[in-house]
């Protein structure tokens, strides 16, 4: 079936609430919500569900938290039916996944597709949103939900000429349907973040050669991906409520377990065995190794220097494994790659690296492309994997307006500002699921969007039976979220890296550090003791009621 024959033939405009995205975010949302008897519609921009991997479809893309555990946990019959192949699931399995769940809970009846949401103002005489999208529809709801994604927003930078290239051009974020041969191609790839390091393994196979231009070299640990077998299936879905419960309390939304020692009272001998343990264990166990690696410094530099030897015994050209080996920032304060034979690919006869970080492109030409330093690379095909404008992107490209009209652009001109990363002073009966403020991209999105998605249904619940028209954050209680955020990502090593958490990556963009860094679990808490104390640090207001539907 394809997605038009998909997309709803309800000509309803006014809903209790809108959904933007289709991603997992906005998949459960709608469950949920559809559940407990709301009306709700999701406009979505692509012709599928899936979100992130609708969208990412570049060779080798793998979500890097194993498939296991990146799967919805609120339905028991779901996870029983569905059977993950690969220990690291490709972007493929993981879409026919998303596919299946909206299938089997008959969401697509409810979804808008190919359709772009452009503006939603919050009309204080109504209490209500008015949603306007790109194909002139004009939806009312008295809730706007944002399941618009952290990393939805792709960039190209602005190259001087990107225009005039004559060869075929890609970004990794908006990959063709139909894949891209690169056979006989001379191929340049731009940036070296997650999104390369999958997909220049596989680009390099099937490439006359591959020119990989590198700003900042990254991170990546070998994923050891496999076969799941039957055993190790069974065994997750024996235990699959405790693992998830576990997952709903940890840091990072993982069930895993680490040592509680310091790398610095370890012997060197003793450290390099538990290092060398975690990096065949592939993924991010390496980081299990010790408790304070992402906590110090010194103890980083431990596990960094380790990595970075991984990369000098990999890669046979003494030059190319120093300009691959990461040293500008401490391990893990930019986002960790898993990789499948990523440095052994520069072994390759084919591929060529070149170190931009001093000698940046200055232009796409008709033919190729050019360095500061004047140097010319012709080139039939170039992948931009220069990645997103993260976790605000998204929802600033929309133009929502809430009360007295005032822009959401406006008021985060500064960089965001949100109440634990749910909703927005000045924007009553607005959520964002996995919003900036809350951990979102630093932990397992699906447990996140899950925990996000229930917290926003059983608040919408309340709603509804204490008859309050809207609910919207506090001024005073969004400040000293904000200071929160801010005073626990300060204790961290993450403000030492040029990072797309800090907006970085974005020429202009405020820096400001996005995700919240106080561990899943005791964010659940906090949003818990939030909903258990009659929404503190919220305003609810009954004192205008709906209008009559
Ligand atoms: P990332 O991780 O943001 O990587 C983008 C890459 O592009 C990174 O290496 C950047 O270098 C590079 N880049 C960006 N702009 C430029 C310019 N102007 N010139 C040269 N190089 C540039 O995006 P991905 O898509 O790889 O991954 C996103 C997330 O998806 C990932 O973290 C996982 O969570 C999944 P920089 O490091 O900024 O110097």
């Amino acid at each position: 079936m394809c997605a038009q024959q998909k997309t709803s033939a309800d000509t309803r405009t006014e809903f209790d609430a809108i959904i933007v995205g289709a991603g997992f975010a906005g998949m459960y949302m709608l469950y949920r919500l559809r559940g407990l008897g709301f009306s709700a519609r999701v406009i979505e921009r692509g012709t599928g569900v899936g979100g992130t991997w609708y969208w990412n479809r570049y060779p080798g893309a793998r979500c890097d938290v194993e498939s296991l555990d990146y799967q919805y946990s609120f339905s028991e019959d779901l996870q029983r039916e569905w059977n993950w192949t690969e220990r690291y699931a490709t972007q493929p399995e993981i879409l026919k996944y998303a596919n299946h769940v909206a299938e089997r809970f008959d969401l697509f009846s409810d979804m808008q597709f190919e359709t772009t949401v452009t503006s939603a103002h919050f009309n204080e005489g109504t209490n209500r949103w008015a949603v306007g999208t790109d194909r002139g529809d004009r939806f009312t709801a008295k809730y706007c939900i944002m399941a618009t994604g952290c990393l939805s927003a792709s960039r190209i930078p602005d190259f001087k000429g990107v225009d005039t290239f004559k060869g075929d051009s890609y970004h990794t974020g908006r990959w063709p349907h139909e894949g891209v041969d690169f056979s006989g191609k001379r191929v340049g790839i731009i940036g070296t973040g997650s999104s390369a390091i999958q997909s220049i393994p596989l680009i390099a196979s099937q490439a006359a050669h591959l020119t990989v231009f590198q700003r900042t070299p990254n991170f990546s640990l070998p994923a050891n991906n496999e076969r799941l077998t039957p055993d190790k299936v069974r065994e997750y879905k024996e235990n699959f409520a405790e693992l998830k419960r576990l997952a709903r309390e940890s840091p990072a939304g993982i069930a895993i377990e680490v040592n509680e020692q310091s790398a610095l009272e370890a012997a060197p001998e003793e450290r390099e065995q538990a290092f060398e343990q975690g990096w065949n264990q592939g993924g991010f166990h390496l980081l299990q190794a010790y408790a304070d690696l992402l906590a110090t410094t010194e103890a980083n530099e431990t596990v960094a220097e380790f990595v970075r030897g991984k990369v000098r015994k990999v890669v046979q050209n003494p030059e190319v494994a120093e300009t691959l080996a990461p040293k500008d920032h401490p391990l893990g304060t930019k986002r960790i790659c898993i990789d499948t034979y990523y440095f052994e690919t520069y072994n390759r006869d084919n591929v060529t690296l070149v170190n931009i970080k001093n000698n940046p492109v200055t232009e796409i030409l008709p033919n190729g492309l050019r360095l500061e330093d004047g140097a010319e690379y012709e080139l039939d095909a170039i992948v931009y994997a220069t990645g997103f404008d993260a976790m605000t992107g998204a929802l600033l490209s929309m133009d929502i307006r809430g009360r007295e009209g005032e822009r959401l652009g406006d008021v985060w001109a500064a960089g965001p500002r949100t109440y634990l990363g749910l909703s927005v002073a000045g924007f009553p009966n607005m959520f964002m699921i996995t919003g900036p403020g809350s951990p979102s991209v630093l932990s397992n999105m699906i447990i996140s969007i899950e925990q996000h998605v229930d917290w926003i249904a059983d608040c919408m619940s309340y709603m509804r039976e204490h008859e309050n028209a809207t609910i919207e954050a506090d001024t005073g209680a969004q400040d000293a979220w904000v200071d929160h955020v801010n005073e626990v990502a300060s204790l961290t090593l993450y403000p030492l890296a040029n990072s797309w958490y800090l907006g970085a990556n974005i020429p202009g963009k405020p820096r400001v550090f996005m995700p919240y860094v106080g561990g899943v679990g005791a964010y659940r808490i906090k949003c818990d003791e939030v909903a258990a104390n009659g929404y503190e640090g919220f305003a609810l207001d009954s004192k205008v009621m709906e209008p009559a539907r």
